[in-house]
């Protein structure tokens, strides 16, 4: 394929491309040894939304805004979806929150005790109920459910209660709603997770029905976990329904996505990529879910998104045509070649284009320092607080 023809395809699919931020993103957030208070933090969720509208504005790219509830609980759900468009934006998916309450200490819709399981479920249809008014199509769910021994629960029958509870929350589930099953290998629970990896998420999803879907988090792995392949193998069975992306280092670090393995993160999208994932159609869902524990989260969350750009470029200038050659005639080090050599463009002067294409200053992270909006909101907001806490 010309050179040409591949810039020509990658800026056309750069240009569609959308990447969601989380609310818990703009607030304040550290770790169990200390939360640094920064400035200028939401103390609403309408003034995240003003922040996740800054971060569309110079970017281009990311007009919608994930909620966590209850953190971001409202009386009038409609009345904040019609605020998030009045901002140019809108409302993404729904985020449950099954972990913070007293009575999930054994878990939620896993707990042992069936009066605790319902409360969760009851929450999770309120969520349901949530996504409908605010015109959101993605339930995402997270579920911290595990345990800490052997024989503090039966495993199996854990798994019963699971399937039970999703079942409840898919059946009450909209047309047009798809339920999203996160997984993470450890933590907040050590010695089993009810929902550890992408074959137990794939395992419910494949029973809930087609509008279930598993959701990557990139940072719930264990370390050298290759996360391209479950991603290549979900994408051919048609139950990849989107991603957290963050980096991590450790554990479940939640760095800004693209800092620790850039070349991690375009491997993914290389096999993103290769499987039509990129069409808006194949409907993927590109979130970021990242903590920002130092830095200021607007532009973090603007650089966080140009790394996420940069990746998806590169896996686009992949000679596609020149791989499939190679790899029939069982070239080796021909294929990898070619896919080495779109990794090591720099393809910042084609994001330039791009954006000037449509408008945007080419450099989103200069235009937001000189826009002073930094300074305007470390002046207004005194007082802003956690990003994940109500
Ligand atoms: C906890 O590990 C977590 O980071 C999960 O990744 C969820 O997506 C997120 O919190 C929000 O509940
Ligand atoms: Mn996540
Ligand atoms: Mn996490």
């Amino acid at each position: 394929m010309s050179e040409n023809t591949l810039r020509h395809n990658a800026k056309r699919v750069l240009r569609a491309q959308r990447i969601e931020t989380p609310s818990w993103a703009y607030g304040n957030s550290g770790t169990r040894f200390k939360v640094f208070a920064k400035a200028g933090v939401p103390r609403t969720p309408e003034e995240k939304i003003d922040d996740a509208a800054c971060v569309h504005e110079f970017t281009g790219v990311a007009p919608s805004l994930a909620l966590h509830i209850p953190w971001d609980q409202v009386d009038d759900y409609p009345a904040l979806a019609r605020y998030a468009e009045s901002r140019g934006i809108r409302l993404g998916a729904i985020n449950p929150n099954v972990f913070q309450d007293n009575e999930y200490r054994l878990g939620s819709i896993c707990h042992p005790d069936s009066a605790i399981r319902a409360k969760a479920v009851d929450h999770l249809l309120e969520c349901v109920e949530i996504g409908s008014q605010t015109g959101s199509g993605v339930l995402s769910v997270w579920l911290a459910d595990g345990t800490n021994y052997l024989g503090q629960d039966d495993i199996r029958a854990r798994q019963d209660r699971l399937a039970e509870g999703l079942a409840k929350v898919y059946a009450a589930m909209p047309e047009g709603m798809r339920l999203l099953l996160e997984y993470k290998f450890f933590e907040p629970h050590f010695y089993t997770m009810d929902v550890p990896d992408w074959g137990t998420a794939f395992a419910h999803c494949l029973r809930l029905g087609e509008r279930a879907q598993v959701l990557v988090d990139t940072g719930h792995h264990a370390p050298g976990t290759n996360i391209e392949f479950l991603v290549a193998v979900l994408l051919r069975e048609q139950r990849l329904g989107g991603f957290h992306f963050n980096s991590r280092n450790y554990a479940d670090d939640d760095l800004m996505v693209g800092a620790a393995d850039p070349f991690q993160l375009f491997r993914i999208l290389h096999e993103i990529h290769g499987a039509g994932g990129l069409a808006p159609e194949a409907g993927i869902e590109f979130m970021l879910d990242q903590c920002h524990n130092l830095e200021p989260s607007v532009p973090a969350l603007i650089r966080s998104i140009l790394n996420v750009q940069e990746a998806t470029a590169k896996a686009l200038l992949v000679d596609r045509d020149a791989l499939r050659d190679a790899q029939r005639d069982g070239d080796v080090l021909g294929a990898h070649a070619v896919v080495m050599d779109a990794f090591s463009t720099d393809v910042r002067p084609l994001l330039a284009e791009v954006r000037q294409d449509q408008g945007l200053d080419p450099d989103p992270l200069g235009a937001f320092y000189r826009s002073g909006y930094q300074e305007h909101i470390e002046a207004e907001r005194i007082g802003g607080g956690l990003g994940w806490g109500a």
